[in-house]
């Protein structure tokens, strides 16, 4: 250990509370995008000055950028963007706060502590690293002696915060240990099932990051994202300060958009234009567009034809896929004026779409699934759609809309944020936006939704026997899991997933309540949450507290305070993102509209501070004492298991050249075809109609989704509960550009009021006139009540104790706000005891949010409350 970071052993140790840093950031405006040096310049300042070197690693405040970081004697000074697009030199303003407000931030946890006191208390003493690896090596020993390796479980969250989670996933393979992504389905795993279901696993991924080609396109409906400023973008995830020069590039062409969203989201003040949608309404609008598409023959009929199920014969006595004796989906041949067997796509094999018509088949009267969609569509005149989503527009701009999407096709695109499941009908929501995608036929199409053909995807860089012994626990079946991670099938969150029938689609990413069940029945008893804070960001807090409450070991990985650290049996205290290593392998596609395949390293450029260590030396150190010795002896997990992937990746390069030089890059022209891949979905083709949700949910006589409209096979609009006095609203929360989830509170930087300008994080957001009807004046102080979904309100809701919660909170009156909604940046209100004080003033959502399962989908609801507000002071 490097013992110029020892610190005096102080008996007793609050967290937080410490005076500002006195670095100053001078970098740091709101203005998020600094213009850099090039690389020629990097030489010769390498040159003058031996002591100050760039050097390459990688951003991960929010997701992933490469970047330059600049080392003097040991210390960073300064960073910028990686040379090289769709970056060019330039990184935004967290990139900054990340360096000063978390790597040197001046209440970093340096030693590893354990709790004296209550939980929840937030007292600790500094341990050593021996008394926690015991104590977890010991309870992880504990339990597999008893024959349950599976009550420990290891919680994981955002991929790019959680430091190697192949690596993660390894050890649970090992100790027998289980593990879960919590962070997965209450942001996308709801969308990651949507897209499987209606693309296909092929193509799911690419779609569901809203892989495009943002540089050919001319118009896109962009619902529910804080766009750009929060841009999952062009074909893979990474930050905004690279998509943004992507999108800067398409305005220049041309590309305008239109942002579907009850608020005037930061970024989201760049769109052309504004729909202000009531919550939970957009697949009213996106049928309602589907319905102008087919009146006014703005469709791609070929691309239905060719390559979606809106050819196939459906039933019409009783809803299922018309089949012949040996179970082949059928559709109708024009010039043969007969049925066949529907053939996988990519052929346009002169299938009749139908439209308005029936076809008799073996004496069965059917549709196509393109006329039974036209048929449910046309009740959703543009003048209800004005009506039921409150547009405040006549409704010919919806017809307008709807024109310039298919007037542009398929360089357009529509396409509903990353982060899904807000209500209990998003599923649908989902489905009705891909499906208005369908009839535009713009996947995988010039100025479409692009799937990139070229990367160096290679596994997760396990360690195989020989150069290990056989893995131990040979009953445990590993499953495809996300990110390219593999899991174990009988882990909590994909049993459900394998069960027949199937109760979730395998690609949800977690199923959260089967976690707190199994802890409220003990069967889970202990957990290492590592990159996330379950304590806040699952919804309902109190649930959630309650749950954590009743484990008898809570292992928390950070830098920084946070709940999940005040609850904590012990804390771990780990390397930061700029002091350990990881590989990043994907495909943006650049401003240049080309396919950019990337492999880089974030490489530890500073030694790590105090005690701090990677999670992956702690792990090994665990999994070593806990008897498995030979699966973690001369494992390198900096380079070796890296260059693994590189080179079952077929990328050129290995690992210690990424981190000497800086991104491998591999430039092709983007190449349009989608059938490049086989479409994975039952019939071979993208589903209007979906097989799965058909054969699996609503219309197997077992499941226990049986003939529920939340799985119908089409896309369907499902009401959820409204708010109904003047004084009841949803309560909505989104995402800062500024920020990053619930993760940079605590960065002093990042929530100056400075830099916040007219955006203040804390505050309850209202429509401006709502609020003056109610008599509400700017800065008041309102109680803020939870009065619903309830259970009798939805029947997704599967707890509803939250109702009655109240909280107080000023407001800020802005007209960016549709009128039924009050909204709130995610994350403020934190309950901490030991952050900064600022944080604890807005209201916690999630503690506002009763906790409500879609069917199949998994989807938790997460935006989905109905609140009270009353006036309980006057503005300060
Ligand atoms: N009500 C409501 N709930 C929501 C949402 C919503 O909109 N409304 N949004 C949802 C979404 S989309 C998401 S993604 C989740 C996010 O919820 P979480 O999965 O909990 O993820 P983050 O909020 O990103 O928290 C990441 C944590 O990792 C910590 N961290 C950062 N770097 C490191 C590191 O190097 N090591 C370790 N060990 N920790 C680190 C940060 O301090 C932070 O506490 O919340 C979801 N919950
Ligand atoms: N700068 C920055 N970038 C980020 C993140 C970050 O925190 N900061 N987080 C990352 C993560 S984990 C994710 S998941 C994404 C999330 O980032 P975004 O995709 O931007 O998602 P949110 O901010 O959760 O929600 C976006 C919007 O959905 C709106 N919304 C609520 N209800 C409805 C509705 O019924 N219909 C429609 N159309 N809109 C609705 C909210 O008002 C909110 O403005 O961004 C990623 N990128
Ligand atoms: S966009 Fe995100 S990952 Fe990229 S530089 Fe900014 S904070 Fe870092
Ligand atoms: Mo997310």
């Amino acid at each position: 250990m490097d013992d110029r970071f020892q610190t005096t052993r102080r008996g007793f140790l609050k967290l937080g509370g410490s005076a500002l840093a006195g670095t100053a950031v001078a970098s740091c405006g709101f203005s998020p995008f600094k213009k850099e040096l090039s690389l020629s310049k990097l030489k010769k300042e390498e040159k003058s000055k031996e002591t100050e070197k760039w050097k390459h690693s990688a951003c991960a405040m929010c997701l992933m950028c490469p970047l330059q970081v600049k080392v003097k004697n040991g210390k960073i000074v300064d960073v910028r963007g990686e040379d090289t697009a769709p970056w060019n030199g330039k990184v935004c303003a967290k990139a900054y706060g990340g360096i000063w407000g978390r790597v040197y931030a001046p209440d970093r946890i340096l030693h590893p502590l354990k709790r004296v006191g209550k939980r929840g208390d937030a007292k600790f003493v500094r341990c050593s690293w021996d008394e926690v690896i015991n104590a977890v090596a010991g309870k992880i020993r504990e339990y597999t002696d008893a024959g349950h390796p599976e009550w420990f479980e290891n919680w994981w969250g955002c991929p790019v915060q959680t430091d190697n989670m192949y690596f993660l996933h390894y050890f649970a393979r090992i100790t027998g240990t289980r593990i879960s992504y919590m962070h997965g389905q209450i942001c996308f795993g709801d969308h990651s099932a949507e897209k499987a279901i209606t693309f296909g696993g092929n193509h799911a991924g690419a779609l569901m990051l809203s892989g495009a080609d943002f540089i050919n396109m001319k118009y896109a409906l962009i619902g529910g994202q804080n766009f750009p400023g929060n841009a999952f973008t062009p074909a893979t995830a990474f930050g905004a300060s690279g998509f943004y020069q992507v999108y800067l590039k398409a305005r220049e062409n041309g590309f305008r958009f239109a942002a579907i969203d009850p608020k005037l989201a930061d970024s989201s003040a760049m769109a052309d234009e504004w729909i202000p949608i009531k919550p939970g309404m957009d697949a009213v609008l996106m049928m309602g567009i589907t319905h102008i598409l087919i009146q006014e023959k703005l469709y791609d009929a070929d691309f239905l034809a060719t390559y979606t199920n809106a050819p196939q014969l459906i039933r019409l006595d009783n809803g299922q896929a018309m089949t012949d004796a040996g179970g082949n989906y059928l559709a109708w041949n024009k010039s043969k004026g007969a049925a066949e067997v529907l053939n996988a796509a990519g052929k346009n094999a002169d299938l009749d779409l139908g439209l308005g018509r029936t076809f008799m088949v073996d004496g069965v009267r059917c549709q196509t699934a393109c006329a039974m969609y036209a048929d449910m569509v046309s009740e959703y005149t543009p003048e209800k759609v004005v009506e039921l989503c409150n547009l405040p527009f006549p409704a010919n701009r919806v017809v307008q809309i709807a024109r310039r999407l298919g007037n542009n096709r398929p360089s357009v695109i529509v396409y509903p944020g990353l982060t899904t499941g807000r209500y209990a009908n998003w599923f649908q929501v989902l489905r009705a936006y891909s499906v208005v995608n369908l009839f535009l036929g713009n996947i995988d199409q010039k100025g479409g939704f692009y799937v990139p053909k070229h990367g160096f995807k290679g596994g997760s860089g396990w360690p195989e026997p020989p150069l290990v012994p056989e893995y131990p626990h040979p009953d445990l079946k590993m499953v495809p899991a996300s990110w390219g991670n593999v899991m174990a099938a009988d882990s909590l969150d994909k049993k459900p997933c394998y069960s027949s029938p199937k109760q979730f689609h395998p690609a949800t990413q977690a199923l959260p309540w089967e976690h707190f069940d199994a802890i409220k029945e003990g069967r889970v008893k202990a957990l290492f949450s590592t990159a996330e804070n379950s304590a806040i960001t699952q919804v309902d807090t109190a649930l959630v507290y309650e749950c954590l409450e009743k484990l008898e070991m809570i292992v928390v990985g950070e830098q920084l305070p946070k709940e999940f650290v005040e609850l904590a049996d012990y804390v771990v205290p780990e390397s930061s993102y700029i002091e350990r290593s990881h590989l990043y392998t994907f495909t943006p596609v650049a401003e240049d509209g080309k396919e950019h395949a990337m492999a880089l390293m974030r490489a530890p450029v500073i030694e790590s501070p105090g005690e701090s260590k990677p999670f992956g030396w702690f792990m090994k150190q665990v999994g070593t004492r806990a008897g498995y010795a030979p699966y973690f002896k001369d494992l390198d997990i900096d380079y070796q298991w890296w260059d693994r992937i590189l080179e079952k990746g077929k990328c050129p390069v290995r690992s210690k050249d990424l981190v000497e030089n800086g991104p491998y890059v591999e430039v092709h022209p983007l190449t349009y075809n989608p059938t490049f891949k086989p479409i994975k979905t039952r019939s071979g083709r993208f589903e209007l109609f979906s097989n799965e949700l058909s054969e699996e949910c609503y219309h197997h006589p077992q499941s226990q989704w049986k003939k529920n409209r939340y799985v119908f096979p089409f896309p369907l609009y499902i009401p959820i509960a409204a708010p109904k006095a003047s004084d009841e609203f949803y309560l909505v929360s989104g995402k800062a550009s500024w920020h990053q989830k619930n993760a940079t509170q605590n960065n002093r930087y990042l929530m100056e009021d400075g830099i916040e300008g007219g955006n203040p994080y804390m505050p309850l957001y209202l429509n401006a006139r709502r609020a003056q009807a109610l008599g509400l004046k700017e800065g008041e102080l309102v109680a803020v009540t939870c009065i619903g979904p309830t259970r009798n309100d939805d029947p997704c809701v599967v707890d509803d104790a939250v109702v009655g919660y109240s909280q107080k909170v000023r407001i800020h009156l802005t007209e960016g706000l549709q009128p039924d909604t009050a909204f709130t940046f995610f994350a403020s209100g934190h309950r901490s005891k030991t952050m900064l004080k600022k944080v604890n003033q807005g209201v916690l959502h999630s503690a506002f949010v009763p906790l409500s399962v879609e069917p199949y989908a998994g989807g938790c609801g997460k935006n989905y409350s109905l609140v009270k507000i009353s006036k309980v002071g006057e503005a300060n």
